[in-house]
């Protein structure tokens, strides 16, 4: 009689052996989940987007006759903000162009943008034929400066032009 107690024992210990798998979820920390992403920084004035005329325009003639082909006058000066308005008079076509090589690299995207529509290729734009027809040039967003232009179909005849912003 006396082997059954120790039977009873050995089965026992066969239980309790497992049960480590199981995994708790990491706790996140505080500071962690309470700040938010950081605040993107102001964004400065996009590129591609017309600044708006914000001072006055004057205007500058387009003109050609016996004379020859010009811009009247061919200076003007303005302020930032201001704005050109070149305005066919005679023997059109004629446009208005800077030359990218000649136009500071941080004056370039925002000048070539505030041709607005009227924007033909770079810095450059469309052909204006009828005394009447127009092309305005925003000079908002523009640093001070010297800027030269020409009548791209008039070029080789003297047609040109300078834009100084004070
Ligand atoms: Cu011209």
């Amino acid at each position: 009689m006396r082997f059954i107690g120790t039977a009873l024992v050995s089965s026992a210990f066969v239980l309790g052996a497992c049960g480590g798998g199981e995994k708790k979820p990491e706790a996140v920390p505080a500071d962690q989940a309470a700040a938010p992403a950081p605040a993107a920084a102001p964004a400065p004035a996009t590129p591609g987007t017309m600044a708006p005329i914000t001072g006055k325009t004057v205007e500058i003639k387009m003109v050609g006759d016996a004379a020859g082909y010009r811009f009247e006058p061919a200076h003007v000066d303005i302020k930032t903000g201001d704005a050109v308005k070149f305005v066919v008079v005679s023997m059109g076509p004629h446009n208005v162009a800077f030359d990218p090589a000649k136009i500071p690299a941080d004056v370039k995207a925002q000048l070539d943008a505030n041709f607005g529509a009227d924007k033909m290729a770079e810095l450059s734009s469309g052909l204006k034929m009828n005394p009447g027809d127009a092309i305005t040039i925003s000079f908002g967003g523009i640093k001070p400066g010297t800027y030269e232009f020409n009548c791209t179909p008039h070029l080789a005849m003297g047609m040109k032009g300078s834009v100084t912003v004070k």
